[in-house]
């Protein structure tokens, strides 16, 4: 019997029939293509580009656009396509989220019908791949300070500037660069291949292993003007994308918490110490109870959340808050998972903890936990600690 879940609130009743069939088919992709390679992917740090393809001809790639080749699914359907990606590998889980949420939902929300003919369809099929480029050296959790510059030159913009840690920045054919200009902070869209533009990896990473994260160069890189995208004016363009990026966080993490906490639960029946299975005993129960009980409440937020973004109505308070839980959520369940598996717990035959590992990322990217921390301080009390 493949992956089931926990389920204590019986979320899956309240799923219709296309959902069901969604998350069958994501769920399938994971059990047969995904794990049975992640382990050596993420030993020897490598993206399994295999299965980018496949992403695409699944329709996982922007599932929740309409239109240009995706798949047009309801939010609840993207959500749990996410959920089971990360129960995978979180990296999985990023280059989904970050070629829908961060690359091809901009280009859609604020690109020109030109830009969205070119790279929307070759997106949704995997058979281009995007990165967005908002982090530099010395801007993480404040982007608004960004330093890169595109100056306007004739017909074309001139790009100078650093984006560091950019997930899917060797693979990618497209980066959504966000750069100061005279008018402000813009959005454009760089090729792969442009003279000036450099795209390099990140090594020796401990945490997200599998996934490509890299550097972003520009040194006098002219692209034309026509790159830039029209309707992104601001800072605010960029968040409004996080936004996206963050709920498919949220999602994700439920996914990785579900494979600690069933790893944990079937090791726990099976090993044997003082003669008795070691899930009989209250202290593994207690961990695991408490696993539960957190997926639980994690899964009723996300539910909620996706239904409030089905009607457009999930402001991007709701959605930190949802990332700040669920991930902090996941690390703890992959904690105690680990811990629940003993010695056995510290290798990749298992899998705790590398989603441990991986959740060390996550929980600093997409806005750190703190950062949230904040974002959810000044909703309460109308008073910024940023500033
Ligand atoms: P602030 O003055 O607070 O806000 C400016 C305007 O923007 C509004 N706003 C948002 N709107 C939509 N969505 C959001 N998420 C928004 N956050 C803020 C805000 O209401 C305001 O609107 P208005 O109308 O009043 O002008 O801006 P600030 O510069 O002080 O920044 C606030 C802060 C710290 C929350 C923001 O900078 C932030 O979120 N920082 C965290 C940075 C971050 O998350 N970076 C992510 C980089 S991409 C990434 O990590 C990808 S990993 C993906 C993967 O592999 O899965
Ligand atoms: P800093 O901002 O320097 O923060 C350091 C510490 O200080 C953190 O603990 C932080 O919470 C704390 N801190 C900062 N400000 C405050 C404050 N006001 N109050 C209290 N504490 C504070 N970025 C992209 O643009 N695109 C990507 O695709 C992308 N992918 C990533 C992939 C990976 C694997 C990683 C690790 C990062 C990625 N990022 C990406 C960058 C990510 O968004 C940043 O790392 C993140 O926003 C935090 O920035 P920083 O690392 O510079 O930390």
């Amino acid at each position: 019997m493949g992956f089931r879940g926990a389920d204590l609130y019986e979320l899956d009743s309240l799923l219709n029939e296309e959902q069901r069939l969604i998350r069958k088919t994501a769920r399938e992709f994971v059990d047969e293509e995904v794990l049975p390679i992640i382990k050596g992917a993420f030993e020897v740090r490598r993206f399994p580009t295999e299965l980018i393809p496949r992403l695409g001809e699944l329709g996982f790639l922007g599932a929740n656009l309409e239109g240009y080749g995706a798949a047009g699914v309801d939010e609840l359907s993207y959500g749990l396509v996410m959920e089971e990606l990360e129960r995978g590998d979180s990296a999985i889980r990023s280059f989904a989220s970050v070629q829908g949420g961060l690359v091809m939902w901009p280009i859609y929300t604020f690109g020109s019908e030109e830009q969205k003919e070119r790279w929307l369809p070759r997106l949704a099929r995997g058979e281009a791949v995007g990165c967005f480029g908002l982090t530099e050296p010395e801007f993480g959790s404040n982007p608004g300070g960004l330093q890169t510059r595109a100056d306007r030159d004739g017909d074309y913009y001139v790009l100078n500037g650093v984006k560091t840690w950019i997930t899917n920045a060797t693979l990618a054919d497209v980066a959504l660069v966000w750069a100061r200009t005279d008018e402000g902070i813009r959005g454009f869209l760089v090729e792969r291949g442009t003279p000036g533009f450099t795209q390099a990896k990140i090594e020796h990473k401990m945490s997200l292993r599998t996934s490509d994260t890299g550097e972003l160069v520009f040194t006098d890189c002219r692209i034309p003007a026509e790159n830039m995208l029209p309707q992104a004016q601001g800072l605010k363009p960029a968040l409004m994308c996080l936004n996206q990026a963050r709920y498919s966080i949220a999602w994700g993490a439920v996914g990785a918490a579900l494979a600690c906490y069933e790893e944990a639960r079937a090791y726990a029946l099976e090993r044997v110490q003082f003669g008795r299975p070691i899930g009989s005993f209250q202290l593994i129960q207690e961990k695991l109870a408490e696993m539960l009980t957190e997926i639980t409440k994690a899964q009723l937020l996300v539910f909620r959340l996706a239904q409030l973004k089905e009607e457009g109505r999930a402001d991007h308070v709701q959605i930190s808050l949802a990332k700040r839980n669920n991930v902090a959520m996941a690390q703890m369940v992959a904690r105690s998972a680990r811990e629940i598996l003993g010695a056995n717990g510290i290798t990749l035959d298992y899998q705790a903890v590398r989603h441990l590992m991986n959740l060390e990322a996550v929980k600093t990217y997409e806005g750190t936990h703190e950062i949230h921390t904040l974002i959810l301080g000044e909703a309460i009390t109308g008073l910024s600690a940023f500033k």
